[in-house]
Parts: structure tokens; C-alpha cells; sequence
């Protein structure tokens, strides 16, 4: 097959930085100084942030981490939920130039100390106070902080002052073999990607997003709050997703923008309330497939057409549907400005480039040589499709993830946990069709006589984080392989079970 492109715009004409703007905070202060009075970020319990709260006590703080002996290029590892005083630190911590490792806050021991041991954080924000106290006996020399930073201040050096090619962000995402990878995010990576979002979804200062996804992965932090703090417009976070409370938001907060994953679209479009989403200007869905059944039924119940959009944690945002024109149910629409978008070999991959795309993962030369072609482009490992108006579709995947939730699940990971079992003794992790999660992770395996599915997630323990934990046990007689003796999953949810 040969390989089609897309270049929208033009190669080259598209270059956020060009315009003198060294970082993310350089952009972003530019809308604290103009109007410091305006309102800027909801606690749920802490009320409004403004604008110039944001400009006052992210110095204050970029001070205080300074005091810590961090400089520009340190890391700093961040496990908590969301906040004001979160947010705060955040943006206090990128001001200072420090590289801001992110982990989810479902995250144990094990998974946490890969990332320390990777990417060698000098300091840590940490809300659990069991967290801070397991991460202090296997890092003992990690400067443990919680998100309201509470040391003693300092004075910051310069703020806000790039070069934009520096790393903002290492974002450490799995893989289908071996340890996860820090995928390194750049200043000028995250600011391409909010300008093209800016001009694809019409997004201006007078917005208010409900941001009720975590601030750990990049549809939360890297698209909702950077894009809020770049367009200078309002957010409103929350602790978890709770449809009642969304919906009666949208209301009563005056918001215009919901960003969510698929599960949280089938949890509204089953409320009695979910008409109310038709008041907001824009309803944007990501990180894993929408069904087209799930697009047609908010539409139904709300009158409310859900903008699908893709994009990945080593990219941001790649394709989008349009804001003005038709958005079609079971595509992902067109590239965003800047992004170039090609389908590559048999079954057809996506591949991509632009500013937006990251430079490699922290310190892994060889996965980068996998991950990038010959010619430059990244290799997405997603399957994709044009139409013949130029609508991509993500129509597989050739690499081996689940995606549960808009949680990304790496079957490899859990197979060699579950390996450790003393009752199993051949593991094959699939996902499987769910409409609620999207996918949902299901173990099959070789036992040594009957195993409970209860008692496996119990020896489990934190050694995966519980939404990695399978749903569904069953045992067979073996595993089906290849002549290489590679398993075939395909097989496997057809295959024969053994009775429980
Ligand atoms: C929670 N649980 C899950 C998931 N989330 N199980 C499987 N998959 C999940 N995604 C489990 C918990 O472990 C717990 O299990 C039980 O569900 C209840 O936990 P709770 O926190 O109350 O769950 P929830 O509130 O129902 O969470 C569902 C959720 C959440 C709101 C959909 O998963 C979520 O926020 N997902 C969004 C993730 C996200 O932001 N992804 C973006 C990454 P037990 O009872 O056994 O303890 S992708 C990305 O960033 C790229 C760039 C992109 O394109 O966007
Ligand atoms: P992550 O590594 O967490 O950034 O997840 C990126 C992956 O999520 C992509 O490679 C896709 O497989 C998937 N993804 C994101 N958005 C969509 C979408 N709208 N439809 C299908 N898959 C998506």
C-alpha cells in the first residue's frame, strides 16, 4: 500500500515559539499581569484562584523549591490529586525551570520507584501521607514536600525564562516490553500543542472548562489546564467524576467546556440530567475510542454532538474532529495545525510530526531508535484509516495496550506480576470489549489447580495499581501459541476454559 499524507498547514509555517515566547509560565503570565483580578482556577474547597493569585504565589513557591537547592533541569516527581495548592506547585515548579515528573496517584511502591530510579527526581510533592512515608524508606534522600509546599521561603532566580526546547515534562508511560519509558515533553512540544487547540476548538478566555479528569496524564494537565492557563480562561477541578455534580455544573458554574474520557460520557449520556449538556458550547472526548452507538445517544439525550479528538502522551494532541463543520461519529477527524499526519506499511499505521512531537524518552537511545522511522516520524503504533473527505479513523492498534477508562493498561506488566504467583504457572493478559470501561483486563491462565480471581488480586497487593488489576480470571488447559511460540491472544476469548 502506499503511503498517504496529509500536510495541514504547510510544513514549517506553524511555530508557536516564533513569536519570542521561551516557555509555558512566559505564556501564560502574559494573561495574570493584563487583568490580575480575574477569576482562573475553582478549588472545590479553597473557591477562586485569580489570576494574580497565580502570578503572586507561584513565586513565592518557585522561591521556596528554590530554597530546597533545586535548579533549572532538576526533577521534580508529583503524586496528588487535584488542587489548587497542586496546580499552584505545579506552575511554581515550571517557573523555576524544573522538569515536573507526574505519576498517577493510584501509583504503589513499585511502580513509583521505577520512576524515581529512572528519572532521578531530587524532590517529590506528595499528598498520602502513606505514600510519602513508602517512598521515604526505599528513596531516603528524596526531599518529601506536600502540595501546599509548606518549607521555608527563598528567593527565586529568574522566572519564566525557557529556552523553549527545554523539558518541561517526562511522563513515563509502559510499553509492550520491559520498564516504562519517561517520555520527554518539551516547553515549545506543549505550547504547539495548546496554540493548535486554541485555533481547533475556538478556545478564548471566555471559557470555563469542568476539569474532573486527574492532573497526572496529559488530557487533564496537558490539554485541560495548559490549555485553560494559555487562553487565560477558567477552570473549575475536581476531586474524581461525579455525573450528578458535573451536570448540575454546567449550570450553576456557567461553564462551556467539558473534556472527558468514553466512560465518563456513558455514565452522563445514563443520567436523567443529561440534557444539561447541551448548554455547553463544547464537549470534547478522548484518550480512547468513542463508540459511535455512545456519540448518536448523547446527541439524542442532550442535543449535544461530542467533538472525538486523538492524541498521545509522546505527542499531545494529533487529530481532531472540527469544531465547525460535521463531526463524524467513529473518526477522530483531521490533523490539527501543525501536525502532519501519514499512514505508513500494511496494516496501515499512523505516523506523525510536528512541533508538537516529543524528542525521545528520558535517557532510552534505543527505544528511540524503535520509536522514530528513518525519515523522522513517530510511530503512533496506532492502526488508521482516511475517508475519502479526509476523516482519520483509529481502526486497531499494533502494539499491545488496553485501554480502561482512558487508563492505558500494558498486558506484559501484569502478566510477569501475575507470573510471580505460586499457583500460576503460564499467564496471557487480554482486554476485552466492555461498554462501560471501554476494555476491560482479563487474565487467562495455566494454574495449578483452581485459583480464585479474589485471591489473585489479593497477591497482587500494590504491586499493580488496582485499575491494572484483571477483572476476569479464567484458567485453560494452555496457552495457544505460534509455531514461534508466541501466545495468540486473538484466540483466547474463544478458546476453551476450563470450568472454575
Ligand atoms: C478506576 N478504576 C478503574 C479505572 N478507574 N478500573 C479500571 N479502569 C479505570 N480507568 C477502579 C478503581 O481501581 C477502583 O477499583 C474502582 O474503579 C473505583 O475507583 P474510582 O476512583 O472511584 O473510579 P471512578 O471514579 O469510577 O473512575 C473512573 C474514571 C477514571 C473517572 C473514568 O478512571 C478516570 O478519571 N479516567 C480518566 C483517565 C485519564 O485521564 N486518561 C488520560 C490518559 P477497586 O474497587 O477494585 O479498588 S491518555 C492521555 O492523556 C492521552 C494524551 C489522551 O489522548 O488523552
Ligand atoms: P497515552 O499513551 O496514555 O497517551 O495513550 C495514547 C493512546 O490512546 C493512543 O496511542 C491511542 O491508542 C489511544 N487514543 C487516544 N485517543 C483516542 C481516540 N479518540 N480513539 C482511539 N484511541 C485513542
Amino acid at each position: 500500500m502506499s503511503a498517504s499524507e496529509i500536510h495541514l498547514p504547510a510544513k514549517g509555517r506553524f511555530d508557536p515559539t516564533a513569536n519570542g515566547v521561551p516557555c509555558l509560565t512566559a505564556a501564560w503570565s502574559r494573561h495574570w499581569r493584563a487583568a490580575p483580578d480575574t477569576p482562573a482556577i475553582h478549588d472545590p474547597d479553597q473557591g477562586w484562584l485569580t489570576r494574580g493569585d497565580l502570578d503572586r504565589e507561584t513565586r513565592v513557591r518557585a522561591g521556596r523549591l528554590a530554597a530546597l537547592g533545586l535548579t533549572r533541569g532538576d526533577r521534580i516527581l508529583l503524586s496528588a490529586e487535584s488542587s489548587a495548592d497542586l496546580v499552584l506547585s505545579y506552575v511554581a515548579a515550571l517557573r523555576l525551570g524544573l522538569v515536573v515528573l507526574p505519576t498517577n496517584t493510584a501509583y504503589g511502591p513499585r511502580e513509583l520507584s521505577h520512576v524515581i530510579e529512572d528519572a532521578g527526581p531530587l524532590a517529590a510533592i506528595v499528598d498520602d501521607d502513606a505514600k510519602r512515608s513508602a517512598i521515604a524508606e526505599f528513596a531516603p534522600s528524596l526531599q518529601l514536600v506536600t502540595p501546599p509546599l509548606e518549607i521555608p521561603d527563598g528567593s527565586p532566580p529568574a522566572l519564566d525564562s525557557g529556552p523553549p526546547e527545554s523539558p518541561a515534562l517526562i511522563c513515563y508511560t509502559s510499553g509492550t516490553t520491559g520498564r516504562p519509558k519517561g517520555a520527554v515533553l518539551s516547553h515549545a512540544n506543549c505550547l504547539a500543542s495548546a496554540e493548535g487547540l486554541r485555533v481547533a476548538w475556538r478556545w478564548t478566555e471566555a471559557d470555563r472548562l469542568l476539569l474532573a479528569l486527574p492532573l497526572f496524564h496529559m488530557h487533564g494537565l496537558g490539554v485541560g489546564l495548559h490549555g485553560t492557563l494559555y487562553n487565560g480562561g477558567t477552570a473549575v477541578l475536581y476531586r474524581g467524576f461525579r455525573p450528578d455534580e458535573i451536570l448540575a455544573d454546567i449550570e450553576a458554574r456557567n461553564a462551556t467546556i467539558f473534556f472527558g474520557v468514553p466512560t465518563m460520557y456513558h455514565r452522563l449520556a445514563g443520567h436523567p440530567d443529561a440534557g444539561s449538556l447541551a448548554k455547553l458550547r463544547l464537549c470534547v472526548s478522548g484518550s480512547a475510542a468513542l463508540p459511535a452507538s455512545l456519540h448518536e445517544e448523547i446527541e439524542l439525550v442532550s442535543g449535544q454532538r461530542v467533538l472525538e479528538r486523538y492524541g498521545m502522551t509522546e505527542t499531545l494532541m494529533l487529530v481532531s474532529n472540527p469544531h465547525d463543520a460535521e463531526r463524524r461519529a467513529g473518526t477522530v477527524g483531521f490533523p490539527l495545525p501543525g501536525v502532519e499526519l501519514r499512514l505508513e506499511g500494511e496494516p496501515a499505521e499512523i505516523q506523525v510530526r510536528g512541533p508538537n512531537v516529543f524528542e525521545g524518552y528520558w535517557q532510552r537511545p534505543e527505544a528511540n531508535t524503535d520509536a522514530f522511522t528513518d525519515d523522522g516520524w513517530f510511530r503512533t503504533g496506532d492502526l488508521g484509516a482516511i475517508d475519502e473527505d479526509g476523516y482519520v479513523s483509529i481502526v486497531g492498534r499494533a502494539k499491545e495496550l488496553i485501554i480502561s477508562g482512558g487508563y492505558n493498561v500494558y498486558p506484559r506488566e501484569i502478566e510477569d506480576v501475575l507470573r510471580t504467583h505460586p499457583d500460576i504457572d503460564d499467564v496471557a493478559v487480554v482486554g476485552e470489549a466492555d461498554p462501560e470501561w471501554g476494555e476491560r483486563v482479563v487474565a487467562y491462565a495455566v494454574t495449578k489447580g483452581p485459583v480464585e480471581l479474589d485471591t489473585v488480586r489479593a497477591s497482587i497487593g500494590d504491586a499493580l495499581a488496582p485499575f491494572k488489576h484483571p477483572r476476569a480470571l479464567h484458567r485453560v488447559e494452555a496457552l495457544p501459541r505460534n509455531a514461534l511460540g508466541k501466545v495468540q491472544k486473538h484466540r483466547l476469548s474463544k478458546g476453551e476454559v476450563l470450568p472454575d
